[in-house]
């Protein structure tokens, strides 16, 4: 087959063009939103609530288009593919992510600093949340925000009330940001740049932490720094406070109803004690109501943690227990990365399963013995 010759070079060609159409066609079908009648009422209600004027919202919402990839992206998978801690924690303690963050740190020293005196929040667990949700900014999504956001607002009734909200929230943040609405990216569900924002986040979290008058998700990994230590904090993050701790199980313990009680911190140390669950150190840290964690992973023992009010502040980033551990354990492999000056250091503790490990991370705040040698700093531009 290989040494057919080509005879009708232009009849390829022409079959090229309509495969190149076809893909073209399916990835970005354009819709015309805007001769819909909800489509309408969504445009005189958002205008009406906001003192908006209509035509500008006829215009971007007539140059948005319907993106079929975005509903295939935010469809539950048909068949649940079984949950693996390991796989997913794998993702994130990556080689990429703990070289990135300590290179970010280096960078941001003082910026992530600053941000830790004003909210409380320390930088390895900025930069965690920076390393899961983009690699540091490498990755913010391709997906133009508008077209993402009215797809996802009038063509998937199932979260149809949440994306509307965030569509009206990005034209309010182009309108104070005196920006088009179409030149936001980001992800297939409408979370924006460095620090992966949804609209109605930036709007109420987000800050100008490098002081040049505006927020700018899009290149300034210092708005990024300031607005996700802004967001932890107004969602509880209290500094100096234990986030996690990992626990076993007393046998014959029964986790289920600590576990079915919830993501939010409720369960007080002595009915932790009292359903069996034991500290891997001397005693639990005394530090209010938890939540009991269990990690999951097919073929392996299950971890357990408990998890305080600063593991429930990372998991109003995202709601998942997988997410807020993960972006916890990146910090904490960033943390002794840095005060050792090693990235060596880092990698060997992240490439051990936190099974095998003495100590739980964060049970206590290890003492700063050793002073580091610091690698000389590159030479600011
Ligand atoms: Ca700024």
């Amino acid at each position: 087959m290989r040494s057919r010759t080509i005879k009708n070079p232009g009849s390829l060609f022409l079959l090229g063009a309509v495969f190149l159409a076809l893909i073209l066609g399916s990835a970005r079908a354009h819709a015309d939103f805007t001769t819909r009648e909800d489509v309408s009422a969504f445009i005189e209600e958002i205008a009406a609530r906001n003192g908006l004027d209509t035509a500008p919202l006829y215009v971007a919402l007539s140059r948005a288009e319907h993106i079929p990839r975005v509903i295939d992206l935010i469809k539950p998978p048909e068949k649940r593919g079984v949950r693996s801690w390991h796989r997913y924690r794998s993702r994130f303690l990556s080689h990429t992510h703990i070289e990135g963050g300590l290179q970010a740190w280096a960078q941001y020293e003082n910026e992530l600093r600053r941000a830790e005196q004003q909210y409380g929040v320390p930088p390895e667990i900025i930069l965690g949340i920076l390393g899961v949700e983009t690699i540091y900014g490498r990755n913010t999504g391709k997906f133009e925000t508008l077209s993402a956001l009215a797809t996802l607002a009038f063509d998937y009734p199932p979260r149809a009330e949440l994306f509307r909200g965030e569509l009206e929230s990005l034209f309010l943040l182009a309108r104070d940001q005196k920006r088009d609405p179409a030149s936001y990216s980001g992800s297939f569900a409408g979370a924006i740049g460095w620090p992966q924002f949804l609209p109605s986040s930036i709007r109420r979290f987000a800050v100008d932490f490098d002081g040049d008058g505006k927020i700018d998700f899009d290149s300034n990994a210092v708005d990024a720094i300031g607005s996700i230590a802004n967001y932890l904090h107004e969602h509880g993050w209290t500094a100096g406070k234990p986030v996690a701790v990992r626990v076993r199980l007393a046998p014959g313990a029964n986790p289920a109803p600590l576990i079915e009680a919830g993501i939010e911190p409720s369960l007080s140390e002595a009915q932790l004690l009292e359903a069996g669950i034991r500290p891997l150190t001397a005693s639990l840290p005394a530090a209010g109501d938890a939540t009991l964690i269990d990690l999951e992973t097919p073929g392996a023992d299950t971890e357990y943690w408990v998890g305080y009010r600063n593991f429930y502040a990372i998991t109003r980033y995202n709601r998942s227990n997988f997410y807020a551990m993960a972006v916890f354990q990146l910090a904490d492999t960033l943390r002794i990365g840095h005060a050792s000056g090693s990235i060596k250091a880092a990698k060997a503790k992240s490439a051990k399963p936190a099974a095998t490990r003495k100590a739980a991370p964060g049970a206590k705040p290890k003492p700063k013995a050793v002073p580091h040698k610091k690698k000389p700093h590159k030479a600011k531009k």
